[in-house]
Order: structure tokens, then C-alpha cells, then sequence
């Protein structure tokens, strides 16, 4: 008996003493710059440096009811995210786990995702080129490349994870959010299912097959026939969408695409391989003549491009209005009957 109430004891002292420290390190305000279904993101402040940063606040009660994730699986995301140090990945700071919560500290960033901000851009009179798609195509794949090193695979790359550091337009972009990455032992291949953002999601893991890395490669792909042409190259929802992936054959007949140059086509294809074997890796893209020779990609203004991609914004927006209320009305009722937890994660915040 009293070996259990010293027990308690210690456990009490320990919360203690990591809030005392929190509250040392890290000043929370109440101002609320994102949401995620059972997160909150508030601006924070670094005491020591005085620089922002963003702290997300995970309700692990909240979470277990809706999805069946416990406080190991936020452990995990902090556990890989904390080994990440890399001028286009957010910095994770630090994490701590206090009454039923989880405190993630991150560097803040000033600007919105990267699709947001190349729409707000363009209509504030800048010019969107292949030169400015070929210079963010770098910075992700330096990132990626990066993790891939690392054998951490991210899973779910798309706009929403790809944050603008600051508000000028030399900003870089950096890569955000590995609550579902993983890190592989050598040879070793993530066990099939879904997982992820359907849109974005590879065939062989819409098919159910063993992957790896090449996942990563695959969603690159998808987000840089989005920045070229403003749409997805995989539409639809639920099976239909999945069958058109099965297929792995984008939609890019539209007329936006007559002025697009060879070179990005050529990558893009290097990407969006069918076959996992012949997909290139994240160094090998850095080599493609688009990246390489971002000087010389074509300036001519992609307006069209931008059109579609303030539609694709618009839809998004409400998309996520949407989502919000219903996991704030009902508990997120679209998980329960989903046979991975993740993906319907994923598919709330949408893309
Ligand atoms: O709710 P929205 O989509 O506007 O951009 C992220 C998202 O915003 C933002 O928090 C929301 C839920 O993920 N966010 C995440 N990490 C951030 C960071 N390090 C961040 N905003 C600034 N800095």
C-alpha cells in the first residue's frame, strides 16, 4: 500500500515539476492561429530566445474516443519529429505531455500553406512562373530527401504540410506535420493498408501492397502537377477515387497545360511512376535538369494555373468548415466505421 501511495506520489511531483518547467521555457497566449479536429494551435513564445513559436495542444481524452489513439502514438510523432533539424522541415522545440494533454512546441510560421499563399500572392500583382514552382519543388525535395535519409517516411504530403516561413515572397517553404511518419529499419517495408490523404495516396497503397519511401515521392508528385496546374491529377471521392489512382493515369489535357514546359512534364512523369522501381528518388529529382537550372525556367505568368488553384483553395476552405463542425457536433461520426484510424484523420483536416 504504501509502495502505491509513494507511486502516486512520484507521479504527482513529476507533472509538477514538467509544468513548472513549461511554464519556465515556454509563455502560451490565447491566441489561436490553427485548428486541427482535436488540436488546437495557440501562439506561444520562447522565454529564453523571445522568439514565436506555435504550441499544439492535443486533448488525448478527446482523441482516444474519436479515433483510438493514445498518448504513445503522439510520442512517436514527437519521438521523430524531435531528430528533424533542417532549414525546410518546422522545428519541433519540444513536447510535454501534462494533465491529459499533449504540448507540441514548434517554430512558428508566419505564412499560411503554400497553396494559399501562391493564390494571395499572385493576386497581390506577383508574378507565378515555373522559376518560382521549380524553386519550392527544391526546398521539398531537399526536405524529403532529408527524412528519406533518415528512413522516415512522412505519409502524408500535400499543401496543408508545406507551411510559408515568413511573409515575403523570398520566403522558403518547409515541410510540417509527421504525426503519421515512420522510420524503417534498413530494408525493412511499412505493412499495407490505407494511410494518409486519399488524393495524395500512392498506388501500392491504395492497392494494400508492402511500400516504402517511394510513397513520399509519389505525393511530390501529385503536389507539383498542383502547383503547375492549379488541379489534382486524381479526382473523385471514395472508390471512385481510388480506382482512378489504380490507374495512375493523371488528367492533365486541360488547355493550362499547352504552356508548360517540357522539362517540368518530364519530371513530373519521373514522379508520378506507375512502377515503384523506376519512380526516381528524392536525390535523384534534386539532379533533374527543372531543379537544377531554376534560372533558366520559363517567367511567363501561369494565371490560369492560378485560377484553378484559387478554386481548389475555395473548396478546400469550405471542405474544412465543414469537417470542423461535424467532429465538433457529432465526434468526427466519419471515423468510426473506417477500417484505419489515420486515414480518416487525414481526411478531416482534408488536404
Ligand atoms: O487551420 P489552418 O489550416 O489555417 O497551418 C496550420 C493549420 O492552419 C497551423 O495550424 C493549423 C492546424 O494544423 N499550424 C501548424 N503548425 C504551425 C506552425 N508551426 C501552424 N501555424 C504556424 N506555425
Amino acid at each position: 500500500e504504501s509502495f502505491e501511495g509513494n507511486e502516486n506520489g512520484f507521479e504527482e511531483d513529476f507533472e509538477e515539476t514538467m509544468v513548472e518547467e513549461f511554464r519556465q521555457r515556454f509563455q502560451l497566449s490565447d491566441k489561436v492561429i490553427g485548428r486541427g479536429a482535436f488540436s488546437v494551435v495557440k501562439l506561444g513564445q520562447e522565454v529564453e530566445t523571445k522568439r514565436n513559436c506555435a504550441i499544439k495542444v492535443t486533448d488525448l481524452l478527446k482523441l482516444q474516443e474519436n479515433l483510438d489513439l493514445n498518448a504513445g502514438d503522439l510520442l512517436h510523432e514527437a519521438e521523430i519529429h524531435l531528430q528533424l533539424k533542417h532549414p525546410y522541415i518546422v522545428e519541433m522545440i519540444d513536447s510535454y505531455y501534462m494533465s491529459g494533454k499533449m504540448f507540441m512546441i514548434f517554430e512558428h510560421m508566419e505564412g499560411e500553406d503554400i497553396c494559399y499563399e501562391i493564390t494571395s500572392r499572385a493576386n497581390d500583382g506577383y508574378s507565378y512562373c515555373e522559376s518560382v514552382i521549380s524553386y519550392f519543388m527544391k526546398l521539398i525535395l531537399e526536405a524529403v530527401n532529408y527524412c528519406h535519409e533518415r528512413n522516415i517516411v512522412h505519409r502524408d504530403i500535400k499543401p496543408q504540410n508545406i507551411l510559408m516561413a515568413f511573409q515575403n515572397t523570398k520566403s522558403p517553404v518547409k515541410l510540417n506535420d509527421f504525426g503519421i511518419a515512420v522510420q524503417l529499419k534498413d530494408d525493412e517495408l511499412c505493412t499495407p493498408g490505407r494511410i494518409g490523404t486519399p488524393h495524395f495516396m500512392a498506388p501500392e497503397v491504395v492497392l494494400r501492397l508492402s511500400y516504402g519511401k517511394e510513397v513520399d515521392i509519389w505525393s511530390v508528385g501529385v503536389l507539383f502537377f498542383l502547383l503547375l496546374g492549379g488541379t489534382l491529377p486524381f479526382n473523385g471521392s471514395g472508390d471512385a477515387l481510388y480506382e482512378t489512382i489504380e490507374c495512375g493515369i493523371p488528367e492533365n489535357n486541360a488547355p493550362v497545360w499547352d504552356i508548360i514546359s517540357d522539362d517540368a512534364k518530364d519530371l513530373l512523369s519521373c514522379l508520378l511512376k506507375y512502377d515503384t522501381n523506376e519512380r526516381v528518388t528524392a536525390a535523384e529529382a534534386l539532379q533533374h535538369p527543372f531543379i537544377r537550372n531554376f534560372k533558366n525556367c520559363s517567367k511567363t505568368h501561369l494565371q490560369e494555373s492560378v485560377n484553378e488553384m484559387i478554386k481548389f483553395n475555395n473548396s478546400r476552405r469550405f471542405k474544412k468548415y465543414v469537417s470542423n463542425a461535424v467532429s465538433v457536433k457529432t465526434g468526427a461520426v466519419e471515423d468510426k466505421e473506417d477500417e484505419n484510424k489515420y486515414q480518416v484523420n487525414c481526411s478531416i483536416d482534408t488536404m
